[in-house]
């Protein structure tokens, strides 16, 4: 195993250095990474305790979260909306300094969009942890919340809505400047998901705004739980590809600057953002196969874009393989063994590229999903569990913390603590990770059923089911060693490793010549978008409204 040696870099490392933009951006910066990691430090540990409660052969309740469902509310709701959405926030900021070389438009407007959905946080925590939102991570109707828990996830995307803004804003400063010029690719991608995230967000906002959060509040007294989860699902599914597009710009902009190597194909990589723009939202269906209220022509129509959108992930396969290659090549391999020669020996490397062979699992998985057949069979089985821990727990959330092991060091000026610890820290995730989503999966396939609390007193598991719950436990102990190692290797840097300032990011800042530019028309992306999703989803949502009692309610009384 050998370490990559940092390689000088061609660009400056900031072409603003006045002290002023480097503090401030720590400050913003790693305000919104210490919120995210605040998060996991609780959200994380409920992992292996709900792979514990659901193990036949142990049954072990949590101490603290006696209810399961509100465990399983905080384990989701903290680590795939809190984390996820402060760490991308924090990191579209740092990217778009650092790649467009410049300070954000408006600093003002970036700390604006901190506080909103810092506030957001601690309302939806206080639900939370006071056990009146015991809702699940896909909080839609007939299940009801406190109103702090609408309120709060409200302000969470209000707030990145502002971040949305900046980075915006920030780019349109940087477009009068170069007009001839293709946007770094970094950002490129980062404007995508933003006009992706702002356009899907609209459904779930329009769901808490007009049912959820009247109807905690008690200013109206019944609701259509189809309709919401309909609104709930036009966001539920882009909300998978915010996740997934900043690791996808950690692959395509910063594992070939951290070895060194140009990316195999920069135009691919733009197309396969758009792409994932474009038809992440009109697929959401996929989620409600086996709702009666919607026609077989919608699923099935949802169920060909799915297949659709896996395309730019299989064009990022090839582009990452390839760049992969290239980089194995230049450490001596040869046409097979470039895949061996990577540098398994570094953190930041390592937890990229086994991210993406777990993920490589996640993506079969979820092909299996979009099949309108075959998710009869897996629709709310411990599969579901499964696909997702490979793909968000396991490909996104391993390159994350591969950007946490250059971020960390970067915004406190030290050095990453005791790497050999990070690096055995990214195997046993790899590790783990792999043993808890496919005995998850195989469990499914056995019927084992999601969500449900298999491991109360007195419930009973399949006995074909149970080995696989099983070994999900030990899967889940493996993930608690690495959680244990993540956090050491966390606080040490922040705290104990000696001091090593850096100001050089691992990013490619310049977009090659051969970037095209018809790619950032972005009012032709923003009409396609309107026009796929009124086609996609008008249908869908027009067949479910209630005409004869009100649209937004049906005589569906709710407590
Ligand atoms: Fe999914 C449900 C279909 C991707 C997350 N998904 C979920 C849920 C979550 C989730 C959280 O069609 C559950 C929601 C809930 O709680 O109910 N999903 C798909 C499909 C894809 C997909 C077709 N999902 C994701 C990603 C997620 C995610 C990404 C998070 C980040 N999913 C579904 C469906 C359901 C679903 C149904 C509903 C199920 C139900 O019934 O409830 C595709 O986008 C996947 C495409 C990916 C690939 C893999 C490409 C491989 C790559 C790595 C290459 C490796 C290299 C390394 C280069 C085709 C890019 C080489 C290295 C060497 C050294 C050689």
């Amino acid at each position: 195993m050998q370490a990559v040696q940092p390689r000088p870099s061609s660009a400056p490392a900031l072409q603003f250095p006045k002290l002023s933009a480097l503090t401030s951006e720590r400050w913003l910066v790693g305000s919104f990474v210490f919120v995210a990691l605040l998060a996991i430090s609780i959200g994380l540990l409920l992992g292996p305790a709900q792979a514990y409660r659901r193990a036949p052969a142990l049954r072990w309740d949590i101490p603290v979260f006696s209810y399961y469902y509100q465990a399983l509310t905080l384990h989701g709701v903290l680590n795939a909306l809190v984390f996820t959405t402060f760490f991308i926030v924090g990191f579209a900021y740092f990217v778009t300094q650092r790649t467009l070389q410049r300070a954000l438009a408006s600093v003002q407007l970036a700390w604006a969009s901190f506080v909103i959905m810092l506030l957001g946080v601690v309302l939806a925590g206080y639900a939370m942890l006071t056990g009146q939102a015991n809702v699940l991570y896909t909080f839609y109707a007939p299940m009801l919340a406190h109103w702090t828990f609408y309120l709060g996830l409200a302000l969470v995307i209000v707030g990145s809505w502002v971040a949305a803004l900046v980075v915006f804003m920030t780019y349109f400063a940087w477009r009068k400047e170069h007009p001839g010029e293709a946007a770094p690719l970094a950002v490129f991608a980062l404007l995508a998901n933003y006009l992706m995230w702002f356009s899907a967000s609209l459904g779930v906002a329009v769901e808490v705004l007009t049912m959820l959060l009247p109807l905690s509040l008690g200013i109206i007294k019944t609701t259509d739980p189809q309709v919401s989860r309909i609104l709930f699902w036009f966001f539920g599914h882009p909300l998978v590809y915010f996740w997934l597009i900043p690791a996808y710009v950690s692959w395509y902009t910063m594992l070939p600057k951290q070895y060194g190597v140009k990316l195999f194909s920069d135009p691919l990589a733009r197309v396969a953002f758009l792409m994932i723009m474009i038809f992440s939202i009109p697929i959401g269906v996929h989620h409600l196969f086996v709702d009666p209220g919607i026609s077989e022509l919608a699923k099935a129509m949802h169920s060909l874009l799915t297949f659709v959108v896996a395309v730019p992930s299989l064009l990022t396969a090839f582009n990452i393989g390839a760049t992969l290659e290239k980089a194995g090549r230049a450490r001596g391999g040869g046409r097979i063994s470039w895949m061996w020669k990577q540098a398994w020996g570094d953190p930041l490397i390592a937890a990229q590229i086994c991210g993406m062979l777990v993920f490589a699992v996640g993506g079969v998985t979820g092909m299996a999903n979009a099949s309108f057949t075959l998710n009869n069979a897996l629709h709310n089985t411990t599969w579901v569990p499964g696909h997702f821990h490979t793909t968000l727990a396991g490909g996104v959330f391993m390159t994350y913390i591969g950007i946490l092991y250059w971020l960390l060091p970067m915004l406190r000026g030290r050095a990453l603590f005791a790497r050999p610890l990070a690096t055995a820290q990214v195997y046993t995730w790899f590790a783990g990770i792999l043993v808890f989503g496919m005995s998850m999966g195989r469990a499914g396939l056995e019927g084992a059923i999601r969500r449900t609390d298999s491991g109360a007193v007195g419930a009973y598991t399949s006995e074909a089911a149970a080995p696989w719950m099983n070994l999900s436990a030990v899967g889940g102990t493996i993930l608690l060693i690495s959680i244990i190692l993540l956090f050491t290797v966390i606080l040490g840097t922040l705290f104990v490793s000696k001091r090593e300032p850096q100001t050089a990011a691992p990013i490619l800042v310049r977009a090659p010549d051969e970037s095209p530019r018809w790619t950032e028309n972005w009012n032709v992306w923003v009409a396609l978008i309107i026009i796929t999703n009124i086609v996609m989803w008008g249908p869908v949502l027009f067949g479910a409204l209630n005409w004869v009692s009100g649209f937004w309610s049906t005589p569906y009384p709710m407590q």
